[in-house]
């Protein structure tokens, strides 16, 4: 079945590493990828264009049916292979509206993720305001003590929206990594740093893992003193 699947990816982008951790997930190994740098503009070739408009990765084929958002990969990934490796909506009333409920605040942890990370990317040194970056340094500090508090809930072992890994982890641990690879340190989020070690075992995270944060160093430590924000 991966046969007939084709995904366009680039190393690093949380949205990316979503749609390969499910394909892990559900055991769709051994579809075609293409790798596209981000540096070189490769996301805006005809190539992708035409498959993506808004020349963005990911950009997934199946068959004739092409997707382009990373929550509609997933969900349409989950949905076609349901019965195929890990399940990943829980059965129960409870636990499945908490990982609808935290597969979309993901969004709002990422927005207030790349309030920051973008401001380092786009606007030329001289021209930075120290104010709104502390300001948005603070409401990543306070969003991250929300996200600690939803972990001081669960029992010790538990993944963001019970017992098991689902698609609300799915969502999730991309996130936090890329926030730790600019530089966030985990010591003032305890339960958010015991998940992130954990989850970043689980093979399907391994499998996944951007290539190349293992072969380069960060090009910034932007987010290093969000905890001292407060
Ligand atoms: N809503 C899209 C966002 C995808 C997205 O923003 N991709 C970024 C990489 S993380 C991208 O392709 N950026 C290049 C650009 O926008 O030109 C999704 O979740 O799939």
């Amino acid at each position: 079945m991966a046969e007939s699947m084709v995904l366009y990816w680039g190393s690093g982008s949380p949205p990316c590493w979503r749609v390969m951790i499910v394909l892990e997930e559900k055991q769709l190994q051994g579809y075609t990828q293409h790798r596209l740098s981000f540096e070189n503009g490769k996301h805006k070739t005809p190539e992708v264009m035409k498959l993506n408009p808004r020349g963005q990765l990911p950009t997934f084929c199946h068959g004739d049916i092409i997707l382009n958002e990373s929550f509609g990969v997933c969900l349409y990934l989950e949905n076609q292979f349901n019965s195929q490796g890990t399940r990943l909506f829980p059965d129960s009333r409870e636990e499945q509206g908490l990982t609808y409920q935290r597969m979309f605040e993901v969004l709002t942890l990422q927005e207030k993720i790349d309030a920051i990370v973008y401001y380092f990317w786009k606007v030329p040194e001289n021209e930075r305001c120290d104010s709104a970056l502390e300001r948005n340094k603070k409401a990543l500090n306070v969003e991250l003590k929300l996200w600690e508090g939803y972990f001081e809930k669960l029992p010790q072992g538990s993944h963001i929206a019970g017992k098991n890994f689902t698609m609300a982890d799915v969502m999730l641990f991309p996130q936090l990594a890329y926030a730790v690879r600019f530089g966030l340190s985990l010591d003032e989020y305890p339960k958010l740093s015991e998940y992130y070690t954990r989850v970043k075992e689980r093979p399907s995270i391994q499998a996944s893992w951007p290539p190349h944060w293992n072969e380069c160093p960060p090009p910034m430590d932007v987010l290093k003193d969000v905890r001292l924000s407060s």
